[in-house]
Parts: structure tokens; sequence; C-alpha cells
């Protein structure tokens, strides 16, 4: 429900600004004025030539091959790469959406080679399979630069520089959380469900493996069921009801691992009769979250989602900062992690700590909410 609000408050902010159709995956907070030749796409076309815009192209030439407009934080990142990469700004951005689809970023990135487009920038669906329209990449001369998820090539140069997240931190973090939580609360016992990312993204492997790890080493805790909600509302809600079916009353805490999912996984549970909610000594069943986008952030200041680890999707000006620097033919660091917060709905837990790193657990009020950009 949340999401079609979501799109639709979208999709008339589109079509006031720039009376183009809506997708279903361009963001437009109607903050960036975009021209229209810069957002459309060919996006759900079946068009195999992304965003060719006819010969017409000026400036600094990119393109970029979106994973899909499967989350709110997708969304933000679209929009966030988008915006930075404008016309105005002397770039012509080609975009295409693979709909979380790999052969779709490689038939993408074959034709960004065609059209000898200046930089080529990846998000890529999975780690695996990417070796061979790479090296394709390497010999057209063209840098590469990866963000978001990363890729597992046998040959580190296939690659210019990669940014995003530190995922097994935001696993570690999340659960380091839950110790704390449950430790103040005196309960012992947590049977867990995971609802998982795709399963072979980057963001996936790092939160369950994260969570996995915590089991392994805290006493009492079961992780009941695993299975993929391929980062949507949509599939959140079904594996949500298949695991109650499979284990009612037995799930105290649901570890979701994006938002869109716990969305899906607090309207199953809420449907079934269940409440979500902060107190499991009341057997309130906990909804943890990533990504700590706007709606997400909303559940936590409601209580509905418990915990919320942080997620950054703001890309486009860590990419522009790297498209520059590699203009300016300076050197460029290879691999940069994005700093990130963790958010929780109660201040029980204040700070916590993982190796040798301690955080800070910020509690969620409605002026947090107004400060963020996501
Ligand atoms: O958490 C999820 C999105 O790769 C970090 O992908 C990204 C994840 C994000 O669909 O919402």
């Amino acid at each position: 429900m949340k999401k079609k609000f979501l799109a639709a408050l979208m999709c008339a902010t589109l079509t006031v600004t720039t009376l183009a159709g809506c997708g279903g995956d361009s963001a437009k907070d109607g903050k960036n004025d975009i021209p229209t030749s810069q957002t459309g796409g060919n996006e759900n076309t079946g068009d195999d030539s992304p965003e060719n815009s006819g010969g017409s192209d000026s400036g600094i030439v990119i393109g970029f091959s979106q994973v899909g407009a499967e989350s709110d934080w997708r969304t933000a990142n679209t929009e966030s790469m988008k915006s930075t990469f404008s016309e105005d700004k002397g770039y012509t951005l080609k975009f295409d959406d693979a709909q979380q689809k790999q052969e779709n970023q490689i038939k993408a990135i074959r034709s960004f080679i065609e059209q000898d487009v200046k930089y080529i920038v990846l998000a890529p669906v999975t780690e695996t399979g990417w070796d061979t329209v790479l090296k394709e990449v390497k010999d057209a001369g063209i840098p590469l630069i990866i963000v978001d998820r990363m890729v597992e090539v046998s040959d580190d140069s296939l690659y210019t520089a990669w940014v995003g997240s530190n995922f097994k931190l935001e696993g570690d973090k999340a659960c380091a959380w839950l110790k704390a939580y449950a430790d103040a609360q005196g309960v012992k016992e947590l049977n867990i469900v995971d609802i998982q990312g795709t399963i072979g993204a980057s963001a996936q492997i790092g939160r369950s493996q994260g969570l996995e790890e915590a089991v392994e080493a805290n006493e009492g805790w079961t992780l009941l069921a695993q299975q993929s909600g391929e980062f949507t509302q949509a599939k959140g809600q079904e594996v949500m009801e298949s695991f109650i079916k499979q284990y009612g009353d037995k799930i105290n805490v649901v570890y979701c691992e994006n938002d869109n999912e716990a969305f899906g996984a607090i309207d199953a549970l809420t449907s079934a009769g269940y409440t979500v909610g902060t107190d499991l000594s009341k057997g309130e069943v906990l909804v943890m979250s990533f990504d700590s986008t706007n709606a997400g952030m909303t559940d936590v200041l409601s209580g509905k989602i418990v915990c919320n680890t942080e997620c950054n999707p703001l890309h486009g000006p860590r990419v522009e900062e790297i498209i520059k620097a590699l203009e300016a033919g300076n050197e460029v660091e290879k691999q940069q992690y994005v700093e990130e917060e963790i958010f929780a709905a109660g201040d029980e837990v204040t700070s916590i700590t993982v190796g040798d790193d301690s955080f800070d657990v910020t509690t969620v009020t409605q002026e947090v909410i107004d400060g963020r950009a996501y």
C-alpha cells in the first residue's frame, strides 16, 4: 500500500514537472529540475539500445545500467544519479532499467559500448557472472564505475572504481543492536525469520551473513527460516505469509533485508492478527529493517519497525566525484565505503559495538526524519 501511494505521488509530480509518462521508477521530488530527455528511458519497452538519444548527445556521455525499480531505496538512487548527471551540468546520461535481470544489464552494457559512451556505471544485480562483459568494456577502453552492490571478478582491473556500502557491517550492526535490546528486555529466546534480499546481491549476502553469524554466536537465538523477498513489498508480504503458516506464534523477530520487505511483512503480520511492536515480553513481534528510507523511518517512529540500519542511496555525487577526478587525469580510490547510521524506535540501546568500533544508535523523532534527504 505504501509503495502504491509513493508511486502515485511520484507519478503525479512527474506529470506536472515534465509531462512525461510514469514508467514506475523515476522518482522525482521536484527539487531538481531534470530535462525530459534526461529522465526518459527504454525501461519496460524491450528496446535494446538504452536511451538512444539519436545522435544529439552532448558533453560527457555516461551509460548507467540500473538494477531495476524494486524498492524505495532504488528510486532514491536512480533520482540521485539522474539529478547529478543532468544536461545543464554538461552530461548526457543513458539510463537503462534492467528489471532485476542480469541478462538485461549485459545487453545494456554492450549497447553502451556500441554507442561509444565515455563512462559506464553499473549497479550490478548480483555479484557473479560479469567477467566476460566487463572484459569487453575494458577492451573497448571505457572506464567502468561500479556503484552500490559489488562484483566478484577474477581480475579487479576489469573495473576502475567502486562506491557503495559495507553490507556485512550493516548486518553486524543490526544484530549487535538486537542482542543489546533483547538483553535490555530480559528475553533470551529469539526465534527469527529472515526475509532475504535478492539472492546473490551483495546487500543480501552481507546482511544474511551478519545474521547467520549472530545466530551462531548467541545462545537462545534460532533462525527458523530464510527466504528471499527479492527486496520488494509484494514478495516480502508473500514470504511472511508463508512463514506465519509454518511457524505462527513461535516467531518473535522478523529480520527484513530492506524497508519494502518490512512493509509487506508488517501487512502480513497485522492481517494475520499479530501485533508488531517493540515489547518482546508482551508477545509483540519485532520487525527489523535496512535502508532507513523516509517511509521506513516513519514506521520506526510509530514503532512498527523497531530498528532500521541505514543504507545510503545518494551515490550520484560520489560517482560524479570519481568521474571528475578521471577527467582531470587523477588517480581514484579503487573502493570507497559510505558511512552509515543506525536508528531505533526507543532509547533503550544508545550505542553498539562491532569488533573494535562503536556506533551511536539514534532514536527516531519527527525531526530526525525531516532532516533526511530520502
Ligand atoms: O537495500 C534495497 C535495494 O543494493 C543496497 O537494493 C541495495 C539494496 C537496498 O533494492 O532496498
